[in-house]
């Protein structure tokens, strides 16, 4: 591509990016009571298509409803005893690991998951935890990075996973946590940002990943904070969401992956935070409850906790703080003593 092209590229991308327009009729409050009554009757159903179609997630739509619900301060409309239960039939005997559903293999996503879920209720006695632990470092490798199950994919995302999972058990000592680090800053990329594995593209969810590793670790002074904080801000598009890389259309659970990484940066004041809060507002469905990925898009229990937690950092008062690093209530990770580190 010759220099003129890659020039006007540029020009035609700044003054007309991808993205959506935001009509006049969508929401502009917060719906809270829709949210609460949409994820209280999320899988109720269970002869519900969309529900059984989403069996090898269960797990992880557990952790987003119930996070969700926390956070508006209405977790007593979830089933507390049958998801206790439930988790204990994901524990898989022999490894320790944890799975979406019985009898699906257990990995790392959802064993995190699982323990999210019992340390908000309190109940890790619910599960064999040394199981947990001897399962989670069983994954790492040489390099210091974590396969997500016995099949051997690699990613930081699995690296997240294993920190924060045995942070929230007191049990970073099973791991090689500098090493766990060093597989990390192996991913750094010269815009600042991190991709899944060394060599690849940014992307703002391994973003959020790596910066939440470092955090946990206590290492962001790794971090190159200005560049990274930039190529993040710059994901803001002119209807207010944000998106997961350039060129790409917004997407609401940025409001996630990429909030948070400015808040553990203190860079939120970077966005323009006004128009980020119309955006997640607009993806709100006034009929169904729930949020969606872009305005007039199906609502889904996983937009939903960004949407709520996405609002929650950006100081909403209807609903509970969040903590940008573990996207649990606070008052949760204060309970635990936790304190990943903030800049
Ligand atoms: C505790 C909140 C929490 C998470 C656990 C698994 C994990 C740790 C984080 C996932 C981070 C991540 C990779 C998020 C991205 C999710 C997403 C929408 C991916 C879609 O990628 P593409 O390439 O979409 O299909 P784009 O938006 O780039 O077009």
């Amino acid at each position: 591509m010759s220099m003129y092209s890659v020039i006007m590229n540029n020009i035609k991308m700044t003054l007309n990016p991808k993205d959506v327009i935001i009509s006049i009729d969508r929401p502009k409050i917060l719906l809270l009571k829709k949210h609460i009554d949409y994820l209280a009757k999320y899988g109720t159903d269970q002869d519900d298509y969309e529900y059984n179609m989403t069996e090898y997630l269960r797990m992880s739509g557990i952790y987003w409803s119930l996070t969700a619900m926390e956070l508006m301060g209405a977790s007593d409309r979830m089933p507390k005893d049958d998801i206790i239960s439930f988790i204990s039939t994901c524990q898989n005997k022999e490894s320790g690991g944890i799975s979406a559903c019985f009898p699906h293999d257990p990995h790392i996503l959802y064993t995190l998951s699982a323990i999210q879920v019992l340390t908000m209720y309190n109940r890790l006695d619910a599960i064999d935890v040394e199981g947990v632990v001897k399962f989670v470092a069983s994954l790492q490798q040489p390099d210091g990075s974590f396969y997500g199950d016995i099949w051997g994919e690699q990613d930081t995302r699995f690296t997240f996973c294993a920190v924060m999972c045995l942070s929230l058990l007191h049990r970073l000592d099973a791991i090689n946590v500098d090493k766990a680090v060093e597989f990390v800053l192996s991913c750094m990329n010269f815009d600042g940002g991190f991709g899944s594995k060394p060599g690849s593209e940014s992307h703002a969810g391994l973003i959020y990943c790596c910066v939440g590793t470092l955090s946990i670790c206590k290492r962001l002074d790794a971090l190159k904070v200005d560049a990274l904080a930039w190529w993040l801000c710059e994901r803001q598009l002119p209807s207010g969401g944000l998106n997961g890389r350039p060129e790409k259309l917004p997407d609401l659970c940025y409001s996630w992956w990429v909030i948070s990484s400015l808040k553990i940066l203190n860079k939120m004041r970077w966005v323009d935070k006004e128009r980020l809060e119309q955006f997640i507002m607009a993806c709100q469905d006034p009929d169904t409850g729930g949020f969606s990925d872009r305005p007039g898009d199906i609502t889904d229990p996983f937009h939903t906790l960004f949407g709520v937690a996405g609002l929650s950092l950006l100081g909403n008062n209807k609903i509970k703080p969040v903590n940008p690093v573990y996207c649990m209530p606070q008052e949760t990770i204060d309970r635990l003593k936790l304190k990943p580190q903030m800049l």
